[in-house]
């Protein structure tokens, strides 16, 4: 299947480029969504091949809802931290269930998977942990972790009519997905410490912030 790669990406300069181009050999296209960074962010990714696309509102769902736009005739689309953090080699595990037709979402999870010790702050553990179980119980969905790393058929994230511009993106994409009746699986996927400094989990006011977005959308969309 045709293979595009989201990479929202705000202030990543040191990582980006060993992202791009640890990526692009294993699929058709990859797009950096660059929120108005101030860094070398842009140029770097360019460098490495990445087509990039920019977004002046500030937010991780709005540079998402950007780049969308630029998928072309890629059949399933692939959302990636621009930090490092994620596996490249790892995106054939998450196509896989849906090259195979089983599935038409495949969550990525770092609680299931190998971490890096220190990669992901046990603040950000019990965050995902917490809101994983609220999905469990309102929607059925059986997933241990809201992880940014996930692939979804192309077709079915267009008929889901995403909204959301901030953190809430991820958790919006899965109530809906789970509402909708789309198959949604989970596979264990490895997550290693960033390169260069987290935008949100390494502050205590980003986090807050990004918790309470979190929270909003998974009121709004499961009322
Ligand atoms: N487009 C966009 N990307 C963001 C924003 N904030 C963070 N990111 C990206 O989202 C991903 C996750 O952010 P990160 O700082 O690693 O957060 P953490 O993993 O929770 O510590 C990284 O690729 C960031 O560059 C933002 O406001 N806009
Ligand atoms: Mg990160």
């Amino acid at each position: 299947m045709k293979i595009a790669v989201i990479i929202p990406a705000l202030n990543e300069q040191a990582a980006i480029g060993r992202v791009v181009s640890g990526t692009l050999p294993l699929t058709d296209r990859v797009i950096v969504a660059d929120n108005g960074s101030t860094d070398q962010t842009a140029a770097r990714a360019r460098g490495a091949g990445a087509q990039v696309v920019l977004e002046s509102r500030k937010g991780y769902g709005f540079a998402c809802l950007r780049a969308i736009r630029e998928v072309g005739d890629a059949e399933v689309i692939v959302f990636m931290d621009g930090d490092y953090s994620d596996y490249a080699q790892e995106i054939e595990r998450l196509v896989k269930p849906i090259a195979a037709g089983e599935a038409d979402m495949v969550i990525g999870s770092r609680i299931r998977g190998h971490r890096e010790r220190g990669a992901l702050l046990p603040h950000a553990f019990a965050a995902n942990i917490f809101f994983s179980l609220a999905l469990r119980l309102t929607c059925g969905l059986a997933v241990t972790d809201i992880g940014p790393f996930r692939a979804i058929r192309a077709d079915r994230l267009f008929s889901l009519e995403m909204q959301e511009g901030t953190f809430g993106w991820t958790l919006e994409m899965m109530i809906k997905a789970a509402r909708r009746g789309l198959r949604v699986r989970e596979v264990p996927v490895s997550y290693r410490k960033r390169i260069g400094h987290s935008k949100v989990s390494g502050s205590l006011s980003a986090s807050l912030q990004a918790g309470a977005k979190m929270l909003q959308t998974t009121w709004r969309y499961l009322r």
